[in-house]
C-alpha cells in the first residue's frame, strides 16, 4: 500500500493543512546561532535533570583527577531518532526525525601560550577509558588541514573528534599555521549514545567535536546552518557519504518538536510539535542489538549501494523523460527529487495540497517501473542505460564512495524513496494538525489520528523491508511484536540492516508494548539482559545541540 488514506477515514475535523515546504525555514541567518547556555536546566527537561546533574559533576570531576585543570566550556549534541523518510535525505527529499536526550558531551581546557602546562599537545580521553584509550597528538600535526586521517578497516574512535576538528580548520577559513599552531587543549569526551544502533552516535561525536574546535578558535558565535553543513562534509573524510539528515537533527532540534528538514534551496528545519496529543502520543525505542557495523566497512555492501543506485536512477529517468540536466548533489549526481520536481514542472502540476501530489507521485511511480522493467540490472547493462562504457560509469560512481556489487537494483529503490517521501509529508502534516485539532478531542475520538499516523510507519517498514532492503530479519519480528502488543506504528530508523525500531504508542498502552517487547524478544533472543531498560525505552524529543557558557555554567 503507497499511504493510507487519514483523510478518507471517518475524520473528526477538517483535513489539517497540507504546507510542506510552503513556509519559510525556522531559522532564519541572525537567529541561526548555536545557543550558549547558562545552565543544564536550558539543555535538559525535568524529568533528566537528575541524573544529568551527576553525570556533569561526574564528567568535571573526571576531568580535574585527569589534568589538573577546570573546564573552559563543553559542547553537546544529541543523537537522533528517524520518526519517518528513510533513505531519502540523499535525493534531496525532506524527512522528519527528532532530537533524543542522550548526547555526546565534549569537554575542553584551553590552555593558553602563556601557561606553563602549554605543551603543545591536544590531549583526547574519554570517560569510557578502557574502551577508548587516551591519544595525544601535536598541534603541528594541524596545520594543514589536509591532513590525512587513517580509516583503516577498524577505526579508532579518535578519527571522529579528528573529522570534526579537520571540518574547524577547514571551513572557518581560520586555519592554524606553524607559526600560529592551535593552543595546546585538554578534552574529555562522554558519549551516552549506544554505538552501532542507528541513533547517529558517530554524527553527533563529530558534531560536538566541530564546535568544540570551532569555538576554540573562534569567538563563540557560530551559526548553525554552517556547523550542519561542515559536519556533513566533515563526516566524507571518514569514507561516509553522507546524507545530512543526522547533522541537521542533532544540531537544530528543539525540546517537545520533530524536525521537517529539507536541503533544497538550502538546509532548513521547520519544527513540528508532538506530544499535544490525548491520551499522549508517546515514542520508544527498542534496540534489536543487531549492529549497525561501521559505515566505513559495510558502506560498500550497503549504503553506499543505496546512494548509488538512486542517484543513477534518477539520471537514468531523467534521460528516459528528457527533462534536461538534474541538478547535481555534491558533485556526484543528480537526485529522484530532480526528476520528481522537473516532471511537475513540465507538466504545469500546481503542488503544495495531498491529491495533487499523490497524483504526481502515481504518475512518477508508474514512469520509474516502465523505464526499469526488472528489478535487477547488471553493471554493463546499467552503463548502457546511461549512455557510458561501464569502465567511464564505474570511474564516475564507484571512485568516491567504493561499492562492492555486480548488479543494482533501480526500480524498487526509486519507487520506495518516491513513495517514502509522500508518507513522509503526510505524516508531518497529520502530526503538525495534531497540536491544533486533537486537544480538544476525547481518548476515541483521536483513535483515527493514532491510527493513520501508525500505518504510516508500517507502510514505511513494509517499504524498507521489502523495497529498499535496509530492515532485517530481527527488526522486522521486533516491529511486528510491537505491533501485536498494541503499538499504532512501528519502523526502523536510520541506516538499517539491525540498530533500532522506533514505535509510536498511546500513553495508556505504552507499559503494555514494553512488556510484550521483553516477552517475545529479549527473553528469547537475550536472556542474558536482566534490566531491559538500556535497550528499550521511551523517548521525548531534545534540544539540539550547546555550547556552555565560559564562566558561571550552572550545573
Ligand atoms: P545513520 O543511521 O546515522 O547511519 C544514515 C545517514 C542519514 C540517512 C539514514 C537513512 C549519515 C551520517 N547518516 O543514518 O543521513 O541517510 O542513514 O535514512 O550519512
Amino acid at each position: 500500500m503507497l499511504v493510507p488514506s487519514p483523510w478518507t477515514t471517518p475524520h473528526p475535523s477538517p483535513p489539517p493543512a497540507y504546507h510542506v515546504g510552503s513556509s519559510p525555514p525556522l531559522f532564519p541567518p541572525h537567529e541561526d546561532l548555536v545557543p550558549s547556555v547558562s545552565s543544564l536546566a536550558d539543555i535538559y527537561s525535568a524529568s533528566e535533570l537528575p541524573h544529568q546533574s551527576a553525570r556533569w559533576a561526574a564528567l568535571e570531576a573526571r576531568f580535574r583527577a585527569l589534568y589538573d585543570r577546570q573546564i573552559s566550556f563543553v559542547t553537546r549534541t544529541p543523537g537522533r531518532v528517524n520518526l519517518i523518510g528513510e533513505h531519502i535525505d540523499y535525493s534531496w527529499f525532506p524527512v522528519l526525525p527528532m532530537a533524543i536526550p542522550r548526547d555526546v558531551l565534549v569537554a575542553v581546557a584551553i590552555i593558553p601560550a602563556a601557561d606553563a602546562a602549554a605543551d603543545g599537545r591536544i590531549i583526547l580521553s574519554n570517560v569510557q577509558a578502557l574502551k577508548y584509550p587516551t591519544r595525544v597528538f601535536n598541534t603541528r600535526d594541524f596545520t594543514d588541514p589536509f591532513f590525512p586521517i587513517p580509516t583503516d578497516k577498524h577505526i579508532d574512535w579518535s578519527a571522529y573528534f579528528l573529522a570534526g576538528l579537520k571540518g574547524a580548520l577547514t571551513f572557518s577559513r581560520l586555519c592554524a599555521t606553524e607559526a600560529t599552531p592551535l593552543p595546546t587543549m585538554r578534552i574529555l569526551v562522554d558519549g551516552e549514545l549506544p554505538t552501532c544502533a542507528g541513533l547517529s552516535a558517530s554524527s553527533a561525536f563529530v558534531c560536538s567535536s566541530l564546535l568544540a574546535v570551532l569555538a576554540t578558535i573562534t569567538a563563540p558565535v557560530i551559526e548553525r546552518s554552517f556547523l550542519v553543513n561542515s559536519a556533513v562534509i566533515s563526516e566524507r573524510a571518514l569514507g561516509v557519504n553522507s546524507g545530512g539528515m543526522d547533522q541537521a537533527a542533532s544540531v537544530f532540534a528543539i525540546r517537545d518538536h520533530a524536525l521537517l528538514v529539507d536541503f533544497r534551496p538550502l538546509v532548513s528545519a521547520k519544527p513540528v510539535r508532538v506530544l499535544d496529543t490525548v491520551p499522549r502520543l508517546c515514542f520508544i525505542l527498542a534496540n534489536s542489538l543487531v549492529s549497525v557495523s561501521n559505515r566505513t566497512e559495510t558502506g560498500p555492501d550497503r549504503y553506499n549501494i543505496r546512494f548509488v543506485e538512486t542517484t543513477i536512477a534518477a539520471e537514468i529517468l531523467a534521460r528516459e523523460y528528457s527533462v534536461g540536466r538534474l541538478e547535481i548533489r555534491d558533485g556526484f549526481g543528480g537526485t529522484l527529487r530532480g526528476f520528481y520536481d522537473k516532471i511537475c514542472e513540465r507538466q504545469g502540476w500546481a503542488m503544495g495540497d495531498r491529491e495533487s501530489e499523490e497524483r504526481a507521485v502515481k504518475d512518477i511511480v508508474a514512469r520509474i517501473r516502465k523505464t526499469f522493467s526488472k528489478d535487477r540490472y547488471s553493471l554493463d547493462e546499467v552503463a548502457e542505460m546511461l549512455g557510458l562504457s561501464t569502465e567511464d560509469m564505474m570511474r564516475k560512481y564507484t571512485t568516491r564512495f567504493p561499492i562492492r556489487a555486480t548488479h543494482l537494483n533501480l526500480r524498487d529503490r526509486a519507487q520506495h524513496v518516491i513513495e517514502e517521501s509522500f508518507r513522509c509529508k503526510c505524516f508531518s502534516s497529520l502530526l503538525a494538525s495534531s497540536t491544533t485539532n486533537l486537544r480538544a478531542l476525547s481518548a476515541t475520538e483521536s483513535t483515527p489520528y493514532f491510527d493513520a499516523l501508525g500505518e504510516l510507519m508500517n507502510a514505511s517498514q513494509e517499504s524498507c523491508s521489502s523495497m529498499f532492503a535496509c530492515s532485517c530479519p530481527e527488526i522486522d519480528n521486533l516491529c511486528r511484536i510491537a505491533q501485536k502488543y498494541g503499538a499504532a506504528g512501528s519502523r526502523i530508523t536510520g541506516t538499517g540492516w539491525g540498530g533500532c525500531i522506533i514505535s509510536l504508542v498511546r500513553a495508556d498502552r505504552v507499559d503494555q508494548v514494553i512488556d510484550g517487547l521483553r516477552k517475545e524478544y529479549y527473553s528469547v533472543q537475550h536472556p542474558e539482559i536482566k534490566d531491559i531498560s538500556e535497550v528499550v525505552f521511551q523517548i521525548t524529543p531534545s534540544n539540539g545541540s550547546v555550547l556552555t557558557k565560559g564562566t558561571g555554567f550552572q550545573m
